[in-house]
């Protein structure tokens, strides 16, 4: 068993959640030997406005794995966190289809095991993972971050993973290598919204992401395979993808098939689309609009249904300054957006 330091932003989620939730949760982590390391969450709570949406879905079949041990329900009755439910119904998954609810519908029968991915490029060990590796390579440990997209709504997501440094440092990069480039799986025959330029929102597939290497290696951003304690669902991008908490939700790319070191920094997929509304940093940012919306507060995605919607401010770098502003020290965050 190893033991972590815990950064500041695990300290405090003892404040956060109730005292006995605190304690069911850490009890059910480690019957699933998953080390828990939460944030602080704030007071923020409550329904979002598109609750209603996602409560007309028509369930379907969960397909999900247990990561292991007993059925987890792992703050479930947290006020805190966006409810299971709404993460799997209310996603932006454009390879299936644009509006909110498609990408459960049309994902379900995504195939994500087998599954490999290949990280190449300016390293001295370039390897691939099948599926089983996802989950039995690297140390498994619970998440709770704060997911804000660019459209002004937020979520509190338990997430399950690890860090992508983790990925990279097994590579050997080389020195100079500046930058880590994404690639989303390429497969119209699965992805309806990549052989349907009217479904998949006129994106130029595949969808492409990408971070500067000091980003990339910063322990905060992380590979999710799982989430609410099981597998990720297809629509949440299964069976890996990207989580840059500090970042518009853009970033953190789905069902990734390659991780490419470069010196270069690579085109990402929004600012291929429209570059004066998505820039390559895309770092959460109050102050800064997007061109046709404010960007100062989020409407939280919660409990509850429309009538007790709430907004909250949103924070700068979405919570997390303490840990990255000084990864863009000296840069106008106005010019690089
Ligand atoms: N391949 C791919 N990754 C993607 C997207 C997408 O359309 N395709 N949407 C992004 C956006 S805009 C957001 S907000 C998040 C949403 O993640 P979630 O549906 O799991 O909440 O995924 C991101 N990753
Ligand atoms: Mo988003």
């Amino acid at each position: 068993m190893q033991i972590k330091i815990r950064p500041r932003w695990s300290l405090l989620e003892n404040q956060a959640t109730p005292e006995s939730v605190y304690h069911q949760r850490r009890d059910i982590l480690k019957k699933l030997g998953i080390a828990a390391v939460g944030l602080p969450l704030s007071t923020n709570a409550h329904a979002g406005l598109f609750d209603f949406i996602s409560s007309s879905q028509q369930e379907s079949v969960d397909h999900r794995r247990q990561l292991s041990g007993s059925p987890s329900s792992l703050s479930n009755s947290t006020l805190s966190l966006t409810p299971e439910d709404k993460v799997l119904h209310y996603n932006n998954f454009y390879e299936f289809g644009t509006d909110k609810s498609s990408p459960a519908i049309r994902a379900e029968k995504f195939i994500t095991d087998p599954w490999k991915v290949t990280i190449d490029g300016m390293v001295n060990k370039p390897f691939s993972l099948d599926y089983d590796d996802l989950f039995n390579q690297f140390s498994l440990e619970e998440r709770i971050y704060r997911l804000r997209c660019v459209e002004a709504w937020s979520m509190n997501i338990p997430w399950i993973g690890f860090s992508l440094r983790d990925i990279i440092k097994k590579a050997d990069p080389q020195q100079r290598a500046k930058y880590v480039a994404f690639e989303t799986l390429y497969d119209p025959k699965q992805m309806p919204g990549q052989a349907s330029s009217r479904l998949g929102g006129g994106i130029e597939y595949p969808y492409v992401e990408g971070l500067r290497i000091d980003e990339a290696m910063h322990p905060l951003t992380m590979i999710s395979v799982g989430l609410y304690g099981k597998t990720l669902a297809p629509q949440n991008g299964a069976p890996l993808r990207l989580v840059v908490p500090w970042k518009y939700g853009f970033k953190s790319i789905k069902s990734i098939v390659r991780i490419h070191l470069t010196d270069q920094q690579p085109p990402t997929t929004w600012n291929r689309l429209a570059a004066s509304e998505y820039g390559f940093y895309a770092n959460v940012n109050p102050n800064v609009d997007h061109p046709r919306w404010s960007q100062a507060s989020e409407r939280f995605i919660g409990q509850g249904n429309i009538f007790s919607s709430r907004r909250q401010p949103t924070l700068m770098f979405n919570g997390y300054a303490e840990e990255v502003a000084s990864l863009y020290q000296g840069m106008d965050l106005k010019r690089n957006y």
